[in-house]
């Protein structure tokens, strides 16, 4: 093995390295991402299929003045090792470490920050207008995934980018799957560009004449280029987009440096909007990742060698799991249920449901908003829609939740995976906003089980009422209590209280019910003796459990794992207020900040979540104002 990558303190010095040199620096980086994947876990199959797209790239633009916008960014592990980051990689996604997606305040070299899908067009074009007012002259690079094409957003800036006619490169790196196999009609057409045997012909004698004419300008380029047109056009029914004002170039082996090279040399003098169309395989180099992509996806730590997950044993199940054997249950009872991913079957817990009732199944690729708007339809017609997405995603689709759902008062049930704190993917998937983006719409319900047998009675109430309710759970592990096989419904608006003694309530919801029933017992210890409530409902709270309380304890906390603002005990105050309540509040939640990457217990220290730290803060404030 060689051993270039470590001396390699920024890209240019890609620029003065024989195609031989940089394949063997492929396999170093790959190397490399494989050995620090395996103990932080992280994003490796799309890693490491883009490994060469990304040498390439730098080898032939000039970041960070050239801007390399990658899409989601999880991709981009190549580009942070070469960008200064070598060393920091080490401690990827770990706590005061390198973060798992390209970030602005991380690297110049990141050009833009991501995590969520699709926005790598619109954030190009954005920078090559202010180029453009700015009279600048480098060149922006979009770097999109297939199954990032299938969001809206993409197509938004492909139709204003073709009409403006700026100079805006875009790669399509196409390993024909999104998290698993790619869906939809973009795909299917990508696929047929890929398989028609005329096309590769015409491409190959079109790509000869260019290979040809070692330094054409700009007019003789643009002639070759009219040429190939002409070759695909007499072949090809019609290419999507180059009707849309992009010259299409490829489809090209995304794993051939000298090739892709040869190509990005030779757009750099083209005028206008290019797609370039690239061919590559998820998991690339590493045989377990590319057997397994989906898996191998995004993973926790692994063996190296047999390329097996290590799990500590554990075998409470996920509320995930919990979530998809539910609805299996429930959709057998009532045909009317119908299940929609915006391109994640697995990660929501939706694969037995696909099996099971494959033509009451939908995965409409990354499209949040359109899934909603698809379940509003459907609702609309007597269907009763889960829609499971994760809560940071459904960000993207709060007017059609709002407009298109609660408006029409649609039986829609929002399915919020992965709500909370995420831990290690950091601040662009942490979800801690739904509480707030939801809680101000008419019409909805929402509901945080405190474990995995509330998750089913919830998931019970949510698809037996005839309005939207949302029904938010975290992360990983359930509680592990035992699950009742037949569903009781929860009543609707109704907390539970858990322990009524002394005159402090805490009111917790969700995942905080547990932290709020161990912050009881280390207060109880200190003489302090506090209610505990599993609020269930955020919306409609239960107010007549704390109209009465309000008469009887004299301090009110509030628990819950999402943004203060607008959340749960911002609900309670707001309401206190009303109600001319007079009695203090203490919040627990998330702060006005954005919140780090690190482990879900790091942050939960960090944000003084745990119980030691509640009942600490509890503490301190009665001793402060003397309650
Ligand atoms: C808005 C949004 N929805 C869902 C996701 C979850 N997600 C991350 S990567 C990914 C698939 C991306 O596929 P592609 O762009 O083809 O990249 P690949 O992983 O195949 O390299 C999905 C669905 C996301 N990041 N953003």
């Amino acid at each position: 093995m060689s051993n270039l990558l470590s001396n390699i303190k920024d890209p240019a010095a890609l620029k003065n390295m024989s195609v031989k040199e940089l394949n063997a620096l492929a396999e170093e980086i790959r190397e490399y991402i494989i050995e620090t994947v395996s103990k932080t876990g992280g994003h490796l199959a799309p890693s490491l299929g883009a490994v060469e797209l990304i040498i390439a790239l730098h080898s032939v633009f000039s970041a960070p003045t050239d801007k390399i916008i990658f899409d989601v960014g999880h991709q981009a592990y190549a580009h942070k090792i070469l960008t200064g980051r070598y060393e920091g990689f080490k401690k990827l996604r770990q706590k005061g470490g390198v973060s798992g997606f390209p970030k602005r305040s991380e690297s110049p070299y990141d050009a833009f920050g991501v995590g969520h899908a699709s926005t790598s067009v619109s954030a190009a074009l954005g920078m090559a207008i202010a180029r453009d007012i700015k009279g600048e002259n480098h060149h922006v690079v979009a770097v999109v995934g297939d199954g990032a094409f299938t969001g809206g957003e993409v197509f938004e800036a492909l139709n204003q980018a073709g009409a403006l006619h700026k100079n805006l490169i875009v790669v399509l790196n196409d390993n024909e799957r999104s998290i698993e196999k790619n869906v939809g009609a973009i795909s299917e057409y990508l696929s047929e560009i890929r398989l028609m045997p005329e096309y590769h012909k015409a491409k190959f004698e079109a790509e000869k004449f260019l290979k040809s004419i070692p330094s054409l300008g700009e007019r003789m380029m643009q002639v070759a280029y009219d040429i190939k047109n002409g070759i695909k056009s007499f072949f090809i029914p019609g290419d999507i987009f180059d009707d849309l004002g992009f010259q299409y170039i490829g489809p090209l082996h995304g794993h051939d440096i000298a090739g892709l090279q040869t190509v990005f040399a030779k757009v750099k003098k083209i005028e206008g909007p290019i797609l370039i169309h690239v061919i590559t395989k998820k998991g690339k180099g590493y045989e377990p990742a590319e057997k397994n992509p989906g898996m191998f996806h995004g993973i926790g730590k692994f063996d190296v060698t047999t390329g097996e997950a290590l799990k500590t044993p554990d075998k409470r199940p996920s509320y995930t799991e919990v979530f998809g054997k539910t609805l299996i249950e429930l959709a057998k009872k009532d045909e009317s249920i119908v299940a929609i991913t915006a391109a994640m079957p697995a990660g929501t817990g939706l694969k037995a449901f696909q099996k099971e009732f494959p033509e009451r199944f939908f995965d409409v690729g990354i499209a949040e908003e359109h899934a909603m708007t698809l379940a509003a339809g459907l609702a609309s017609e007597g269907m009763h829609p889960v829609v499971a997405v994760y809560s940071t995603f459904m960000q993207r689709a709060y007017d059609q939740i709002l407009h298109d759902v609660c408006l029409q008062n649609l039986p829609v049930t929002l399915a919020l995976d992965r709500a909370g704190l995420v831990g290690e993917d950091g601040p662009t998937h942490h979800g801690v906003f739904d509480f707030s983006y939801l809680r101000h719409i008419p019409n909805i319900a929402i509901v945080a089980p405190k474990d995995e047998n509330e998750l089913r009675q919830m998931m019970c109430f949510a698809l037996k009422s005839n309005f939207p309710v949302a029904v938010r759970y975290p992360r990983g592990k359930a509680v592990g209590v035992p699950v009742d096989e037949d569903f009781s419904e929860i009543p609707i608006g109704k907390a539970e209280i858990l322990s009524d003694v002394g005159d402090i309530a805490l009111l917790a919801v969700g995942t905080m019910v547990e932290e709020a029933k161990k912050a009881r017992s280390i207060l109880s210890k200190r003489g302090i003796f506090a209610s505990v409530a599993n609020m269930r409902f955020v919306k409609p709270f239960d107010k007549d459990l704390l109209l009465k309380w309000s008469k009887s304890k004299r301090l009110f906390v509030t628990l819950e794992e999402n943004a203060l603002a607008g959340g749960f005990g911002s609900a309670v105050s707001e309401w206190m207020h009303d109600e001319n309540i007079n009695i203090p509040l203490l919040r627990f939640g998330i702060e006005d900040k954005f919140v780090i990457h690190a482990s879900r217990s790091e942050l939960f220290e960090m944000l003084g979540l745990t119980p030691e730290k509640i009942a600490d803060r509890i503490e301190g404030f009665c001793k402060e104002a003397s309650i």
